[in-house]
């Protein structure tokens, strides 16, 4: 179990970065995530030790070399001339908080998304919205897998599953009223829905807990690393 390893790791720092788990925490937009990673960081004494936590690289997106370029803005603004660029750059930036992060020696890691997200939800999505087009998606194809075989820090041990309705999503993002996200709307904030759905939850959920461990027949896309399969986490807040 998590309580276990985490037990196992003991007080040897060195120990603890070998034995270091790290989960991502996932959801669609506006599900809450950050605030979930932020309560955890700030509010939690006894956790705050314990974890560290590793935020999207929004900021990233949204301000980009001298010019200070924008292009969460410009993928919602232009999708079709951008969605490859943005998702390219997405794992790009991905892989730099992934390395920024490696060196903790905090017993466990939560890091916000994970390529595997971008991959399964957010590509498929813009794919089908014909945003990216066949070429892109191939290229994306192409180089997935061998970039991230190469690079095993951006494989979770898990992942955690933050639930809500698409309308409840989508009342948040209204609220939050993220500048760049002005046009994003409800029918996008389904699609990602059950993107994340059937990613996560192929197999018929029945009445699971606040935080329950996944059936082990759970069925993954086998672009997925196999070790990951039976490892996902579901918290389900108010619908
Ligand atoms: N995004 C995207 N493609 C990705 C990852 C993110 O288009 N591969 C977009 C969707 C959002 C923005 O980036 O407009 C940030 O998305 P998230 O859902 O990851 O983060 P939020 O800040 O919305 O999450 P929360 O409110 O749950 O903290």
């Amino acid at each position: 179990s998590v309580d276990d390893e985490l037990k196992d790791s003991g007080s040897d720092p060195s120990l603890n970065a070998k034995k270091r788990l790290t989960f991502c925490v996932e959801g669609n937009i506006s599900v809450g995530k950050s605030t979930f990673l932020q309560r955890i960081a700030n509010e939690t004494i006894e956790l705050r030790d314990l974890v560290e936590i590793v935020p999207e690289p929004v900021a990233k997106w949204q301000d980009i070399g001298p010019d200070h370029f924008n292009i969460l803005d410009a993928f919602y603004s232009e999708p079709q001339r951008y969605a490859y660029t943005f998702q390219n750059y997405v794992f790009v930036t991905r892989l730099m908080q992934e390395k920024e992060s490696a060196s903790g020696v905090k017993p466990l890691r939560l890091m916000e998304r994970s390529v595997f997200s971008d991959r399964m939800v957010f590509v498929r999505a813009v794919h089908e919205a014909k945003w990216m087009s066949e070429m892109e998606i191939s290229i994306y194809d192409s180089w997935f897998d061998p970039v991230v075989s190469a690079l095993p820090g951006l494989v979770p041990d898990g992942f955690i599953y933050l639930r809500a309705s698409p309308d409840t999503c989508h009342k948040r993002m209204m609220l939050r009223k993220r500048a760049e996200e002005g046009g994003v709307s409800l029918k996008y904030l389904q699609d990602l829905h059950e993107k994340h759905e059937s990613w996560l939850l192929p197999f018929e959920s029945g009445d699971h807990g606040v935080l329950s461990v996944s059936k082990p027949s759970l069925h993954m896309d086998n672009t997925l690393h196999p070790d990951i399969k039976d490892r996902v986490f579901y918290l389900e807040g108010n619908h």
